[in-house]
């Protein structure tokens, strides 16, 4: 709605002001019991596609339809409200711990695990410091073993000898995240080498469903369902057919906030565990297959997507998709990276802990690049975060507080330094720094840069841009031009940006900073702007070094390409 509030205001619906909004109104009204639901149809039997909004795209679709077609695909609020986030901890905890293992056999003896000094509000309390919103714990790995007293096995935290049997980790981290106002996910492996059903495929459904229904139901509000797609079984073992259907419908039923992560329509895993990801990663991607089913044989995604492609979302692969028949779906990345070499703890890792140089460059490519940061920090023996990563976490959080503390450009004047032949007057202008009011380049038709008047000369050296995802995914580049006095100069150029893109440059002195976009594929519709300074790297220089900018003379539309 502020979006198109926003149009509206902007004069993209010049000539019928108060019809479009009826109207918009009108068909969200009538469309509203079809969301959440892709209206196209799916062959009987197959599972149902759960992403909102999917639109299908078909040989016959020109480049521009094509285009016109990503534009419409925006994101569900759970996946909204997901992105918020941006930063979330894993915590990978459990049998493997006390074997020292990464993949336990299912075989282990309960009674090995016994941590001494469990502390779930450290682990909570630590991410914290490092600026972390959500956690998501590890109810259950391959090997089984379940964290929480589940009445559906025997091999769990009950037959343990710590507390006696009498403890549920599950409970005290979902505990310790509300007491410190952070969301609690869980992670709940399908491929259960434990479970003696496992591999008779109705039996194991219905025990997997009751384990889900448990921690849906017993722990208050998750946020996010991690479910794994390894499966070590190989070409001799048991072969389970999983009923994903049946596992999303639960929870959108009994969670119906909470996001399916990686065999799950929500979220897609970002194809590799180094943390490490895409130079233009899109949120809207194109997927051949006509449901949401997971591809098994290809784990990390639904609808046969190869979630490790080194292109997921630009235009040519959205017209090589097309013509062979697919959809457009909002599909974005979680990167999933541990702070350590191993997902669980092992003591011969601990002066392996990332430096704080590796976890900036982590957190500035996801974070920074349309994605979220999963950081693993896996607990150790005695039930807590080991010092080291502690001290690493607080290392993390205390530079990205003292960098992203200060917005020189809050309320700075923007203003369009150049707006299209449409645009009667000279453009938008706001004033940046205030989260409730997203805005638009130009008129919203052919606008192509925006000056910032900071007001004063400040030092940045980072460069923050955020689209307003709830019109979709538009910008395909973008360029930022400093201004010495007497000409501009590009300080630093991306591509995507959608939830966020952070660019780190050498720091630079001005007061008057202009972002161009380079190319997009309708107006942009831009939520925040900032500039920033990492004082750990602080060292100015004047702010024309670079290639003098010239103002973009390329003729440009809302249609990106001609
Ligand atoms: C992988 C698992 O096999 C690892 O043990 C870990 O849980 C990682 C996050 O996902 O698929």
């Amino acid at each position: 709605m502020r979006y198109f509030a926003r149009a509206i205001k902007d004069g993209q619906v010049r000539g019928r002001p108060l019809l479009l909004p009826l109207f918009l109104l009108l068909g969200l009204y009538i469309l509203a019991p079809l969301r959440g639901e892709d209206v196209a149809s799916h062959p009987a039997g197959q599972i149902r596609a759960y992403a909102p909004g999917s639109v299908r795209i078909m040989p016959a679709d020109t480049p521009a339809q094509l285009m016109e077609k990503a534009v419409r695909v925006i994101p569900s609020e759970r996946q909204i409200a997901w992105q918020s986030l941006e930063f979330q901890a894993f915590f990978h905890f459990g049998m493997d711990t006390f074997t020292d293992r990464e993949w336990g056999l299912g075989t282990e003896d309960p009674s090995l695990f016994n941590p001494t000094d469990l502390d779930t509000g450290q682990w909570v309390e630590a991410a914290k410091a490092a600026g972390i919103r959500g956690v998501i714990v590890t109810a259950k790995h391959h090997d089984g073993f379940c964290l929480w007293p589940s009445r559906f096995t025997a091999h769990s935290v009950k037959a343990s000898p710590w507390k006696n049997g009498n403890g549920d980790v599950v409970r005290e981290v979902a505990d310790a995240c509300r007491k410190a106002g952070l969301k609690f996910g869980i992670y709940l492996s399908p491929w259960d080498r434990h479970e003696p059903s496992y591999g008779d495929s109705p039996r194991y459904n219905e025990h997997f469903k009751n384990q889900l229904r448990e921690l849906l139901t017993g722990y208050g509000e998750i946020s996010e369902v991690w479910f794994d797609g390894a499966c070590g079984e190989g070409p001799n073992g048991k072969r389970q057919v999983y009923d994903w259907e049946g596992y999303w419908s639960l929870i959108r039923e009994l969670q119906p906030g909470a996001v399916i992560s990686i065999m799950g329509p929500d979220v897609r895993w970002i194809g590799n565990e180094a943390g490490s990801n895409r130079e233009s990663e899109w949120s809207v991607v194109p997927v051949a297959q006509a449901d949401d089913r997971p591809a098994e044989k290809d784990p990390g995604g639904i609808a046969a997507l190869n979630a490790t492609a080194p292109d997921l979302g630009s235009l040519k692969v959205v017209e090589d998709t097309a013509k062979k028949g697919g959809r457009l779906i909002w599909y974005p990345a979680q990167v999933d990276v541990s702070i350590r070499p191993g997902w669980f703890y092992h003591a011969a890792e601990d002066l392996k802990v990332k430096t704080l140089d590796h976890l900036l460059d982590i957190y500035y490519g996801a974070v920074g690049g349309n994605a979220q940061l999963l950081l693993n920090i896996p607990p150790d023996r005695r039930g807590r975060l080991h010092e080291n990563d502690v001290q690493r976490l607080k290392e993390l959080g205390d530079r990205l507080r003292a960098t992203f503390a200060v917005n020189l450009a809050a309320g700075a004047k923007a203003v369009a330094a150049r707006v299209g032949s449409t645009a009667p007057g000279p453009g938008p202008e706001k004033t940046v720094g205030d989260p409730k009011n997203g805005w638009m380049t130009g008129d919203g038709m052919a606008s192509t840069a925006v000056a910032f008047d900071l007001g004063h000369p400040g030092t940045f050296n980072v460069a923050m841009l955020q689209e307003d995802i709830r019109a979709g995914q538009r910008i395909e580049s973008f360029a930022l031009d400093a201004w010495d006095g007497k000409r501009w100069s590009e300080i630093a150029r991306g591509t995507t940006v959608g939830h966020k893109r952070l660019l780190r440059f050498p720091a630079v002195m001005s007061g008057k900073v202009r972002l161009r976009i380079l190319k997009a594929r309708a107006p942009v519709a831009i939520s925040e702007f900032g500039l920033f300074l990492d004082p750990a790297r602080a060292e100015t220089r004047p702010a024309m070094t670079r290639v003098p900018a010239p103002f973009p003379e390329f003729p440009y539309s809302y249609r990106g390409r001609d």
